[in-house]
């Protein structure tokens, strides 16, 4: 089936063709069909992942999926949370983003740098759908003190899955895959589509 992968994140492309593709779905990207993205107002992963996905199913005319995701940092108070893709502002880079959580968590000792990557899905079928599909996934870490790895995008340097003695930047993408907030959330998009096709 052909749906809309409503993101402009090629972090976020790069896992989603990897776990959709053996289950049938044909991903088109929005930028591929012209399609901005919207503008994210929700006040929590779900309203943002809803609204990316009207919108592009909106534009496209086609079935959407759309993922909002983010790091939410206990000594933050759960920030960056929403604000994570613009934690330095609106449009700041991976590593501005970085500095800035870094910066944050200056003199907080390793115990209470606990943290969690929280993905929420929405799947409809158009923009007028009033049962969209949502589904979500979570990550529970620590935020290190020192970048480490060249893998996955975002925050991954500094996010160190519990039980592991590494950044999620240092895992292969397979392995992240298998660990993370969106491979979950996937799992569970998959466990509740049914006969949604
Ligand atoms: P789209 O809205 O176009 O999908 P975005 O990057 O703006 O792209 P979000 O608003 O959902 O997406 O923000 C997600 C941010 O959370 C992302 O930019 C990273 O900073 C962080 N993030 C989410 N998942 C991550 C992951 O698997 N690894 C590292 N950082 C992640």
């Amino acid at each position: 089936m052909r749906v809309v992968l409503a993101t402009a994140n090629s972090g976020k492309q790069r896992e989603f063709a990897t776990l959709l593709a053996p289950r049938g779905f044909e991903l088109v990207l929005q930028s591929a069909l012209g399609i901005a993205g919207a503008e994210e107002t929700g006040r929590s992963f779900e309203d943002n992942a809803l609204l990316k996905a009207h919108h592009a199913a909106a534009a496209a005319g086609l079935p959407a999926l759309a993922d909002d995701s983010g790091l939410e940092v206990d000594a933050l108070a759960g920030r960056p949370g929403v604000w994570s893709a613009r934690y330095a502002g609106v449009g700041a880079t991976d590593e501005q983003n970085n500095s800035r959580l870094i910066a944050d968590l200056t003199g907080v000792p390793d115990e209470r740098r606990t943290a969690r990557y929280r993905c929420v899905l929405a799947l409809v079928r158009g923009p007028a759908d009033k049962q969209p599909i949502l589904a979500q996934g979570s990550w529970e870490g620590r935020i290190g003190h020192q970048p480490a790895g060249s893998g996955g995008f975002g925050y991954d340097p500094y996010f160190i899955p519990t039980g592991l003695n590494c950044t999620a930047a240092e895992l292969s993408a397979a392995r992240k895959n298998a660990l993370s907030h969106r491979g979950a959330a996937l799992r569970d998009l998959i466990a509740r589509l049914g006969n949604w096709a």
